[in-house]
């Protein structure tokens, strides 16, 4: 007997997925079909898949063609399948030609030919709408948008607005955009989401005007220093039912929310300590600080909450910029320090000590992939995520999932914890001594 398998997502089932597993049954006399799980799509940067494991497991059942159908959890998964089942041939779609060609070590490898003109991609473009996202930037860094965006189903990059034209003119042709914008009126009109990537002192007026023509915006963080201004434009969002996001990656990122999982879940007991640092080098800008302290305090703010009782703060200055600063949280069971460095170099890293252990992610820990669990009783644990990018692709996703269901709150960072942020950094400015 022949045995044949085959893997694939079989999302938003169409004519090109019955063909193939028609083919790939006919290709021996017993066919297993390996459905991708959730969180493997979602580890191999899959974000977009409309149907739940259960339907696409169901749709492939109605086919009627495969013989056992078996979930794909793991990178790896498919040479232990191909040994455990003793498979003679694996056949997949020839959109991947060559990169199975080291299964032919345990077995045959066959690519077939897929079946032109249709494909998950376009069903879900047709059906679900495409948000044009607009980009105002004065520099040439796009904080990955434009990649990150060509990986999420929903939308894409349209125009580009500078203030200096030839910074618009650069950063179109440098990440391969269509078009720029002559005006900012111009790209709220021609775009959905408004992306601001500006200098701080400029957000504000970007972010207003946007929302006010009636866009979706999301606003490097925070979009104002002004907690005032800041309350006004989310004002402005919600009169005009509009999304307002900061782009702020961590509250974003799957390691930190399985961390923030594992202590809220009480792994490491009543949390004593919450030890966060933050720098980055190469950066000399006065506003640094604002940016780099709000990165820090935000995951304290979803960790442990907005209910600590005392807050104290140290902050060095140069001239009129903060070099150095440590802000102090006094919480009901414990306390937390927040180290920030803007020109003065510090550790990148997040330990959170509990009762019964400690959490720890190290190495840049807002992009990191794992973290380690230590536990009072001996134990140890590492988590690794395996995820190739920082919580930005999660936000895009989450701003296409709102859209669609005309929702305008996150709970990944919310009005409330984007508005503590503001009014912690104004307290420690104000606490200047
Ligand atoms: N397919 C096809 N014709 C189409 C679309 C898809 O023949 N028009 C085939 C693909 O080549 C693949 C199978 O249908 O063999 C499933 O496709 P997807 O659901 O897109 O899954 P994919 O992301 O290709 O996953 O481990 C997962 C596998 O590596 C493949």
């Amino acid at each position: 007997m022949k045995r044949i398998i085959t893997y694939g997502t079989f999302d938003l089932f169409h004519e090109g997925h019955y063909n193939m597993l028609k083919r790939a049954k006919a290709e021996g006399d017993y066919l297993i079909v390996g459905v991708t799980g959730d969180r493997y799509d979602v580890g191999r940067g899959k974000l977009s898949v409309k149907d739940s494991l259960a339907t696409r497991i169901e749709n492939v059942k109605k086919t009627g063609f495969a013989d056992m159908i078996i979930t794909e959890e793991y990178l790896g998964q498919k040479i232990s399948d191909i040994i455990k089942y003793d498979i003679d041939t694996f056949v997949i779609g020839d959109d991947w030609r060559g990169k199975f060609d080291h299964l032919n070590n345990y077995c045959t490898v066959k690519y077939i030919s897929r079946t032109e003109g249709i494909s998950s991609t376009k069903i879900r473009e047709e059906e679900f709408k495409i948000n044009r996202i607009g980009i105002i930037t004065d520099k040439l860094s796009d904080n990955q948008i434009v990649k990150e965006s060509g990986l999420i189903a929903g939308v894409s990059v349209g125009k580009v607005y500078s203030d200096d034209q030839s910074i618009a003119v650069k950063f179109k042709e440098k990440y391969g955009l269509q078009e720029t914008a002559d005006s900012a009126e111009e790209l709220y009109r021609d775009s959905d989401v408004v992306f601001i990537r500006t200098d701080i002192k400029d957000r504000y007026r970007f972010t207003k005007d946007a929302l006010q023509a009636g866009k979706h915006v999301i606003c490097d963080f925070p979009f104002s220093l002004d907690s005032n201004q800041q309350k006004e434009l989310w004002d402005i969002a919600k009169k005009q039912n509009r999304i307002l996001l900061d782009n702020i990656k961590a509250p974003y990122s799957q390691t930190f929310i399985q961390m923030m999982w594992a202590v809220q879940g009480g792994l490491i007991g009543d949390v004593i300590d919450f030890n966060c640092s933050v720098s980055k080098k190469d950066q000399d800008i006065p506003y640094l600080f604002y940016e780099l302290a709000a990165m820090a305090v935000a995951p304290m703010l979803k960790i442990l909450g907005h209910n600590y009782t005392n807050m104290d703060s140290r902050l060095i200055y140069e001239g009129d910029a903060i070099e150095f600063a440590t802000m102090y949280f006094d919480y009901p069971t414990g306390k937390a320090k927040i180290n920030v460095g803007n020109r003065v170099r510090v550790e990148n890293q997040m330990e959170i000590i509990g009762t019964k252990g400690t959490v720890r992610i190290g190495d840049n820990w807002w992009k990191a992939d794992y973290f380690e669990m230590d536990k009072t009783d001996g134990s140890s644990q590492v988590f690794n995520i395996n995820f190739d990018s920082n919580g930005f692709r999660f936000l895009l996703a989450n701003l296409v999932d709102m859209v669609s269901q005309n929702i305008i709150e996150t709970q990944f960072f919310s009005e409330q914890d984007s508005r503590k942020v503001t009014a912690i950094l104004e307290e420690a400015i104000a606490n200047k001594r």
